[in-house]
């Protein structure tokens, strides 16, 4: 594999309604993409998870921007890379960090490896299943009845898993409402984004009689040792998002006993080979994994999809169609879902499955910067 220009761009994406977690909100999307090219033209799209803010990870759009600029993909285009399993590597020497901004660089050579293949990504990967399982996230509403609409409407459209996001004080009676108003049957989580602390055990033990499938990441990221704790104390499974950037951090938590089921998020991870090794570790373990989004365009979505597809996804991924998100993806077909809410995974396709609508990226296109061998050296 043979990298010849890299392009950055920055695109600008109105979400369809704002979404609220513990640590920020979001109305438009900044999104950072990147289109391989390798030497014999052979080209391919990625997408960097990165947002605006610092609120969910160090890593924003401009940190990445920078990254990728000034180190990263100078290096992939350096020389020859004997696959998309040696670009983790080729990465990390000599650069601390940057997960994201690594992920999408090692994710679009994945999707440049399936092209030149001519097999799909998932296929490429090792991905067995046919379709998967969708989830949604819904963010902080103002109350509980706004919460229960959105819950309902979102069971009616045939999500297989909802997600509520919490935070303190917007938890109990939240959950409660949502509990009552849909029956014992609907599959709920939550997801607190590192909001609370140690000290909050008692009042977030009061979530266990809702019968909910996760809480998710509710102590900070570091805190490995304090979320063993906390699972010591509460019967729902603890799910780690925030605290797991890369297979050692999946290890401790399992050694430690700080959570019971994982969110992958593979542009989180540092991409496929770290989200594989992941999926295998927690495997291992019996620990059941899931794939999370972080409200990706239909480009960063065909990588979750595919990654999904892997046999160890056992619980619905947060991986909702395109309408979810956008007025109009930047893809074609845009992402769907059946109405028993399941996404395809596409097969007998080369690459990513969709095809990437330049039209409307051009009309969304803050800045870009095209980046080749020549530059990389000069
Ligand atoms: O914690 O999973 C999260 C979005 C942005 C940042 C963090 C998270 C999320 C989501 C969105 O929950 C899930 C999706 O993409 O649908
Ligand atoms: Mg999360």
């Amino acid at each position: 594999m043979h990298i010849a220009r890299v392009t950055l761009r920055e695109i600008e994406l109105p979400l369809r309604e704002r979404f609220v977690i513990s640590s920020g909100w979001m109305d438009v999307r900044r999104i950072l993409l990147l289109e391989l090219e390798d030497v014999e033209a052979v080209t391919c799209w990625s997408e960097c998870v990165c947002g605006d803010r610092p609120n969910y990870s160090p890593e924003t759009v401009d940190t990445a921007w920078l990254a990728l600029r000034e180190w990263l993909i100078p290096r992939v285009l350096e020389s020859p890379l004997e696959g998309p399993g040696a670009v983790r590597a080729r990465l990390d020497a000599g650069v601390q960090g940057h997960p994201m901004a690594k992920a999408a660089i090692e994710m679009g050579c994945w999707g440049l490896s399936a092209r030149r293949a001519d097999q799909a990504l998932a296929e490429r990967i090792g991905g067995t299943r046919e379709r998967v399982p969708t989830g949604i996230s819904i963010g902080i509403q103002d109350s509980p009845a706004a919460l229960v609409d959105k819950a309902r409407a979102a069971i009616d459209e045939g999500y297989r898993k909802v997600k509520l996001k919490i935070s303190p004080g917007v938890d109990i009676d939240y959950v409660r409402a949502v509990r009552e108003a849909l029956g014992p049957d609907a599959v709920l989580a939550v997801d607190a984004n590192a909001a609370y602390t140690l000290d909050d055990a008692e009042h977030l033990a009061r979530l266990d009689p809702f019968d909910l499938v996760m809480i998710e990441q509710p102590l900070a990221a570091g805190d490995l040792v304090r979320h063993a704790r906390l699972q010591d104390r509460l019967t729902t499974p603890l799910c780690l998002d925030e605290s797991i950037v890369s297979v050692e951090d999946t290890e401790d938590m399992l050694a430690l006993g700080a959570g019971r089921i994982v969110n992958i998020k593979p542009g989180r991870v540092g991409g496929f080979t770290s989200s594989i090794a992941i999926h295998d570790a927690a495997q291992a373990a019996d620990v059941p994994v899931w794939c999370g989004g972080m409200l990706e365009s239909g480009i960063g979505r065909a990588y979750n999809v595919a990654l999904a597809s892997l046999p160890n996804f056992h619980l619905p991924g947060d991986l909702s169609p395109s309408r979810r998100y956008w007025e109009r993806d930047i893809v074609t077909p845009e992402w769907t879902m059946t109405e028993d809410g399941f996404v395809e995974v596409p097969r007998g396709t080369s690459g990513l499955g969709v095809d990437v609508d330049i039209d409307r990226i051009d009309d969304v296109t803050t800045r870009a910067e095209t980046m080749t061998a020549a530059r990389a050296t000069a």
